[in-house]
C-alpha cells in the first residue's frame, strides 16, 4: 500500500492510515510528494505504482489538495483521498478539491482527517484477494461491536448521570496520560 502526503505537516494525520494498516497486516510505504511543489516526482510515483506491486494508493493533502487527483490521473489503481485539515478553511477546501473529481477519473474521498478510514477502506480492497486481511477486518469489526455492547451495558448499569461522570473521568485520565 502506498501512502502519499503533500507535506510533512500532513504526517500526524496520515500516520493513522499506516497504524491501522499495520494492525490489519497490510505492509505500506509512506512518501512525501506534492502535486504542486514536486509534480514530476508525483507523476513518476503514480505511473510506476502498479508495476511495483501496489494495489491501491492513499493520498492526503490539505489546502488546494490536488495530490490525490493528480495521482489518480496517472494510474488506474484505486486512489483514496484524505482531505487534511489545514489553514484558514479548516479542511473544507481540501475536501471539495478531492471530492469534486471530473467524471472518468475518480478518487474515493473520506472525511476531513479521515486517514484511519482511508486505511480501513484500502485494507478492504486488499481483502478482496487476501483471506488473512479479510479475517483481520472481521476481527476488527467484531471489536467495534463489542465496544458498543460494553458501553450499552455500562449505561444500563450506571444510568445517564453516572455514565457521563465516568466518561469525563476516563477522558481526563486519557488526556493526562497522553492516550487517545
Ligand atoms: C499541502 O499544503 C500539503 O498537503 C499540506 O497539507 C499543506 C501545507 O503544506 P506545508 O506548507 O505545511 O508544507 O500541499
Amino acid at each position: 500500500m502506498g501512502i502519499v502526503m503533500g507535506s510533512d505537516s500532513d504526517l500526524p494525520v496520515m500516520r493513522e492510515a499506516a497504524q491501522i494498516l499495520g494492525e490489519l497486516g497490510v505492509p505500506c510505504e509512506m512518501v512525501i510528494s506534492s502535486a504542486h511543489r514536486a509534480p514530476d516526482k508525483t507523476a513518476e510515483y503514480a505511473r510506476t505504482a502498479a508495476g511495483r506491486g501496489l494495489q491501491a494508493i492513499i493520498a492526503g493533502a490539505g489546502g488546494a489538495a490536488h495530490l490525490p487527483g493528480v495521482i489518480a490521473a496517472y494510474t488506474t489503481l484505486p486512489v483514496i483521498g484524505v482531505p487534511v485539515k489545514s489553514g484558514a478553511l479548516n479542511g473544507l477546501d481540501a475536501l471539495y478539491a478531492i471530492v469534486q473529481m471530473p467524471a472518468g477519473v475518480p478518487v474515493a474521498a473520506v472525511a476531513i482527517n479521515g486517514a484511519r478510514n482511508a486505511g480501513i477502506l484500502a485494507a478492504q480492497i486488499i481483502a478482496l484477494k487476501d483471506g488473512e486481511v479479510r479475517r483481520k477486518l472481521e476481527e476488527y469489526r467484531a471489536g467495534l461491536a463489542a465496544g458498543v455492547e460494553k458501553k450499552d451495558r455500562l449505561l444500563r448499569a450506571l444510568g445517564v448521570e453516572k455514565y457521563l461522570e465516568n466518561r469525563q473521568e476516563t477522558r481526563d485520565t486519557r488526556q493526562e496520560t497522553g492516550e487517545n
